[in-house]
This record gives C-alpha cells, structure tokens and sequence, in this order.
C-alpha cells in the first residue's frame, strides 16, 4: 500500500478519513513483478526485439509497441481555463447543524466527517506555467458527503468579470496568450486582455481584486476561497434561504510583494505547489472555515445591488459571515494524474438541500462542465474515475460508452420496466431524493439583462476605499505595469476612463505613470450591447456603495498572532555563534515555524563545538523562499558573510520585500553593507538588531505581521 506516503500523523487517520474507496484503485508495485497491460510477466525491459543484434526492431514486438503506444497517448488535453493546479485530500466537520436553513446531511450531523478533495489553481496559464503570476485563484472543493457528491467550485476572489456565461470564451480568449503569437503565458498584461475590459465595465470591481495583492497569494494556505454566485439552501419543509459560501483560512490571509513574486517565478515556478505539498507531508495541516452569509428570500430586494448579479458580493456588515465547520487538508495525492488532473469539478454538482438561483453566470457554468470533460477526460464515464467516484453507490439506466468500467447486470436498463421489478427506482423527497427548488417564474423569453445590473463602479469603489494604504498603492502600481504593458494608446485611454469611475485620483497617478492625460468621461463606455441597442441604454450606472468601506475586504485586518508554518532563513557561515543560533531556534519552532539554515556553501558548518548540517546554499535557495531571516551573532562567520555579494543581496532582497530581519550582536555591521539602512531610515519594528534573546519576542511579532509595507516609503534600497 501507498502507506510510504504518508505522514505518522496521516497514518493514524482511520481508513474512511482517506476517501477508502480511492484505496481499492491503488497499485503498488513495491515487491512485485513488472508485467505487460495484461498481465504478461517481462523478461527483458531494457532491449526491443530485433532482427540479430545490429537489425532492424521487429513489428512483433508487442511489448515495445504496448509501451510506447501508452506513452504516445499519456497526455490528456489540459483545462482551457485552471490548467496549472495542485490537490489536496481532507476532511470536512461541521461545527454547528443547520438544519432549519438546509437538509444536506453533510450541514445536519456534527458527527460526520466528511472526505473531501481539494484542487488550487491558477486560471490563466497554461500547465506547465509559474504558480506566482498574477492571476485569480480556483479553490475547488469536492464533498464526498452520504448523499453524493458536492462540489464547491469557486475562487479566491468572491466576484468575478462578467455577469454573463455568453462572455466567458469573450474573456478568456482576451486574457489567454495572443493567438498571433502565443504571447505572453500565464499573464494579463498585454493588450488584448486590457483591450475587452476597458469596454466591459462590469469587470471594474474585479479588476480591483485582481489588481490587488489577493492575486499573488503568499500560499494556497493562505488564501480565502468564495462560491461567488449566490446559491440557495433549502430545508425539509422545501423553504429556501439565498446563501454565499465562503472558506477562512485559519492562517490569514497573506500575498508576497510582486518584485518577488516576478522572481519567484524565475526561481521556483512550483512555488505554491511545493509550498502545499510540504505542508501536509510535515503535518502542519492548513485548515480552513466555512463560512454562510444567510439571506431570506423576503430579503431578496433589500439590498441595492442584484442578489443574482456575480460581480457583486454582500458586505460582511450587511450580513455577517457564520462559521459552521472546518476543512483539513491532510493527505497528499498519491498520483498526481490519477488525482489531481483527473478530478473532475461540476458546479452542478449539488445535494438536496443546496439548489441554484438564475445568476446568468452560474446558470452558464451548469451547462459547461460536464461539457468540458467530454473531451478534457474522453467521453461520459469520467465519474467512474476513482477520484470522481461517490462514496454512495451509483445506480441509474445510463450505460456504455468510451472507458465503462461498471459491469451492469440484468435486462432493464430503461425504466419503467417490469423486467428489473422497475429498479432502480426513484426517491421520495423525505427519504433524500433530489427535488429543485420550485420558484414562480412570470416572465417573457427575452435576451436581456437587467438593469439591476447596471451598477458597474459602486463596489469598485468598496474595495478601493476599503484598502489600506499599501494596499491601494499596490493597485495603483499593478495598473501601472500592467497598463504600461499595453501597446496600444486607445486602450490604456478607455481603460483609464473607467479608472476614473473608480476613483479619480487612483486614475490620475496611473495616467501620470503612463506620461497620459486623464480622459474626460468618454462618449461611450460599456462596449459590450446588442446590434440593436442603443448605447445609452447600456449606460453604467455610476453610484456611491451604501458603505464606505468595508473592514473584511483589506487583507491587512486578517490574523497576524502567529508564526505557524512561517519560513524562516538563517544566514549562517563557519564560526557562528552556536548559543545564538540555539535560542532563536528553538523560540522559533516553539512558535511552530520552520527553520533552514543558509551558508555559503552545501555540507555542514561548524559552530562552537557543534556541527550544523546545510541543506540550502546561498546559490540554491534566494530570500523569496523565506518569511524572514536571521543572522546569528560570531565574528568569523560575519567576516565570511560581509564578503558574499550573495548574503548582501539576499539581506537587501528581504529588506526590499519588507520582511522580517533580525541581525544578532555582530551581524548588525551587515547592515550597512547591504544597503539596508540609509541615512533616512526611520525605526523599523520589522529590523531589529541587538542581542538574541532580547530580539525574539520582537522577531516573532515583526513575523506574525507578515510584511512591513511601511518600508515600501523608504526604499532607499539600490536592488
Ligand atoms: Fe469555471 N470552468 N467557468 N469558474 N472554474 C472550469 O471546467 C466556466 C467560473 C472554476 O480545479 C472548466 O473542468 C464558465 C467562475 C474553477 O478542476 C470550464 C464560466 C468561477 C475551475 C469552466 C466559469 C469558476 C473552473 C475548465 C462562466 C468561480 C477549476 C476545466 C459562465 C466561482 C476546477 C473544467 C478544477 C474550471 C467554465 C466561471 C471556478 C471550462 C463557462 C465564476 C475553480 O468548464
């Protein structure tokens, strides 16, 4: 069994933690005999057959054209959006049922736990492309509940582009790699991207979000996810509640500077992959809570933007966030083919008890999953894939196909019949069967969309004023590059006109960056009518939010009182201090962090009478990797270190990226030599210096606050 895969702690889950039914699929060839597709055991798997031992290679030869015929064909077609991702197995509880909003026995039974897969991704990238562009996140969730599969399918982000499926391949062309060229991958900044936004003006707010830090996460770990659309839950007397779903991660949420994000890229593409994947084998499980924001159908039109309408969400002061249960990511994937790119999501993947409302977006994605894996994974039966598999079993009078796996026994396949005794046969409602949710429509068949949609800038403007003042500079910065990116003149002009909308003076230093005027509201700006419409009838609708601001919405108000799973950089060289070294040590990893010491070189150093073994050199690793960075105090180990342009530029990278850095006793003289202070340098809670002991409990504080962004004002730094 894979059972050399997991972690003592992931060893001690009991067998239905671990999805069980995945584990009949396994196959482990530890102590066993190589054999052909069927069964046929090889003799010889280094030589083809061959017409004496300078001939040609012989047709005959079935066990060479089996293997490379497999190998021909072992690529699937990669997702047209979410290619590049990473997975996870876990485990959902629930902390508090809810049966009066809902009867999914999932969200009933505190004894439950329910297995649950995981997949991150990016969206625009290809496969193969860097973890760290940025770009909004998947945070895909796969229930494998006692009612059957349920699948949370969302984003980082909890709103998105459009407000309608007919734009999505709109979008996604505009955002993919130029078709001339194929340039640029995994990125957004480049015209044709900016070209479709500045005419859809119902993609302001989530421009902002992507523009923010949100869209280069520090970790997968710590990132929220979001349902987007609004759903309903609907109880066992069938009445239903509006819901919007959402995961907290109990580490906060973080993002990485995007100077380093850029080098990330460069310096391990698999940096959030790799990020996850030694989480979980070190035990420390990232967990999230799922959140509800609840809204009464009488409440429907309470608010002043449309329930329905995905480029909205509900500020968390109109309807607070309830926590009702936990996610746990606890065991790596065995395969990351079998697992992780053989998952199959669908959004209309429900449970009675959780039903759809009529968003147009959601409404266009409940037709397009399955769809998609008609040809990503080769035809129907992609739910008989392990990973896909329910936990319940499946019967129904579907049948055959390209890859059936299931062997259907009997005559009836067709109901109803009397040959099978009319099995399988249907559920009533109060014994779990599915029934939608029925709702009074009154309506004219009519291509349209509501004008209660039309409210494109009052939610930008939310999340802009909602941001610290880093924060918003950061924005402001994205727009610069990214528009800066943009070729075309007329492009970055409209875009700007819809910058305006936003926020005048963000707009004003974007435009100023760009060496651009800033345009006078436009004649036009929604592009995106019918051949018949009438522009003003398109007209956005350009009002205040109800609330100014709103404190959920700034990353810089999320938990910053711990260390846990931080990466912390020890820059260390021979004739270190060992007591130095010790102390910071083990404060830190008492707060649960993770320590790697850095030396000039691989192999070992010696410090005092002890031994330190060096896994990273200053070549193989970079200050990006890392949270924060110590240097331990000594003499000779600072002479070596002054003379590493290496260890300078990593001290000045993590300075510039408004880390954490503590420099004991004698290592403050690096200071100076890596241009990390300057004659401006205000007191910096985030560079300490002074004796080890002293430092830790400021070391870990400076840690848990994740960035000193206030650095960014100085940045006197030449790197
Ligand atoms: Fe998706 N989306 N999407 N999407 N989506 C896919 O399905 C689609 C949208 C999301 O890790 C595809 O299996 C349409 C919003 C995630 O496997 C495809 C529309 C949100 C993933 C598809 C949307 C998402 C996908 C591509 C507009 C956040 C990755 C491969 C109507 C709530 C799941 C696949 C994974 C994947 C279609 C918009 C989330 C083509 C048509 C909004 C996390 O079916």
């Amino acid at each position: 069994m894979a059972k050399k895969t997991l972690t003592p702690q992931q060893a001690k889950l009991p067998e239905n933690k671990k999805t069980a039914q995945l584990l009949s699929h396994q196959a482990d060839a530890n102590g066993q005999p190589m054999t052909t597709d069927h069964g046929v055991k090889i003799n010889d798997d280094q030589n083809s057959l061959r017409s004496g031992d300078r001939g040609a290679t012989l047709l005959e030869d079935f066990i060479l054209r089996e293997k490379i015929t497999h190998f021909d064909h072992e690529r699937i077609p990669e997702r047209i959006v979410h290619a590049r991702g990473a997975g996870a197995h876990g485990v959902f509880t629930l902390y508090k049922s809810i049966p009066e909003l809902t009867r999914a026995n999932f969200l009933n039974n505190t004894e439950n736990e329910t297995p649950v897969f995981v997949r991150f991704s990016t969206v625009a990238g290809s496969k193969g492309s860097t973890d760290l562009a940025r770009d909004v996140r998947g945070f895909a969730v796969k229930f494998y509940t006692q009612e059957g599969n349920f699948d949370l399918v969302g984003n980082n982000m909890p709103v998105f582009f459009i407000q309608d499926a007919m734009k999505f391949p709109d979008l996604i062309h505009a955002v993919k790699p130029e078709p001339d060229n194929e340039m640029p991958q995994a990125a957004s900044a480049h015209d044709t991207f900016w070209d479709f936004i500045s005419m859809m003006p119902e993609s302001a707010h989530m421009v902002m979000w992507a523009m923010s830090d949100r869209a280069i996460p520090r970790s997968y770990r710590m990132m929220e996810g979001f349902g987007v659309h609004t759903f309903r839950l609907i109880n066992a007397k069938g009445e239903s509640h509006f819901v919007k779903f959402h995961w907290k991660p109990l580490l906060g949420v973080h993002a990485v500077a995007w100077d380093e994000a850029q080098i990330i890229s460069g310096k391990d593409p698999d940096f959030h992959r790799r990020d996850l994947w030694e989480a979980i084998q070190n035990g420390s499980f990232p967990e999230w809570e799922l959140g509800i924001q609840v809204v009464p159908e009488s409440d429907e039109h309470k608010f002043d933007f449309d329930l329905l309408d995905p480029t909205k969400l509900i500020p968390e002061e109109l309807v607070p966030v309830q926590r009702i249960g936990k996610m746990t990511l606890n065991r790596n994937p065995d395969n990351f083919f079998a697992e992780t790119e053989q998952v199959a999501f669908h959004v209309g993947h429900v449970v009675p008890g959780i039903d759809f409302t009529n968003d147009p977006l959601l409404q266009g994605r409940l037709f397009s999953y399955t769809d998609t894996q008609l040809i990503r994974l080769g035809g129907p039966n992609f739910h008989e894939i392990p990973i896909n598999r329910p936990i319940v079993p499946v019967h129904n009078n579907q049948r055959d196909g390209h890859m059936r796996q299931t062997i259907n026994v009997g005559k009836a396949s067709y109901g109803p019949n009397s040959t099978g005794d009319n099995f399988p046969h249907q559920v009533k409602v109060a014994d779990g069967g599915f029934s939608s949710h029925t709702e009074r429509i009154d309506a004219r068949k009519i291509r349209a969309r509501s004008k209660s949609f039309f409210d494109h800038f009052s939610q930008a403007k939310l999340f802009f004023h909602s941001q610290s003042a880093p924060e918003a500079q950061h924005i402001i910065n994205a727009l610069r590059f990214e528009l800066g990116k943009v070729k075309t003149l007329a492009i970055r002009q409209r875009m700007l006109s819809v910058l305006a909308q936003i926020d005048k003076n963000m707009a004003q230093q974007v435009a100023e960056y760009l060496g651009m005027e800033l345009p006078t509201k436009p004649a036009q700006l929604n592009f995106s009518i019918p051949a018949d419409g009438n522009p003003k009838d398109f007209e956005s609708i350009n009002k205040e939010p109800t609330i100014r601001s709103s404190a959920a919405l700034s990353m810089s108000n999320t938990i910053k009182d711990n260390i846990q799973t931080r990466k912390i950089a020890f820059l260390v060289a021979e004739g270190a201090d060992p007591d130095s070294i010790g102390q910071m040590k083990k404060a830190l990893e008492k707060a649960g962090a993770t320590i790697e010491l850095i030396a000039p070189k691989l192999g070992g150093i010696t410090a005092g009478k002890q031994q330190f073994n060096i896994e990273e050199s200053l070549l193989t690793s970079s200050s990006v990797f890392y949270d924060a960075v110590f240097v331990p105090d000594g003499d000779k180990n600072i002479v070596t270190l002054s003379a590493q342009p290496e260890a300078l530029h990593f001290l000045n990278q993590a300075y510039k990226h408004c880390k954490a850095i503590a420099l004991a006793g004698k290592a403050k003289e690096l200071m100076a030599l890596s241009h990390i202070t300057g004659p401006n340098t205000k007191k910096d809670a985030a560079l300490l210096t002074g004796n080890t002991e002293d430092m830790i409990q400021d070391f870990i504080s400076a840690i848990a606050s994740h960035r000193n962004w206030e650095r960014e004002k100085e940045r006197n730094v030449p790197a």
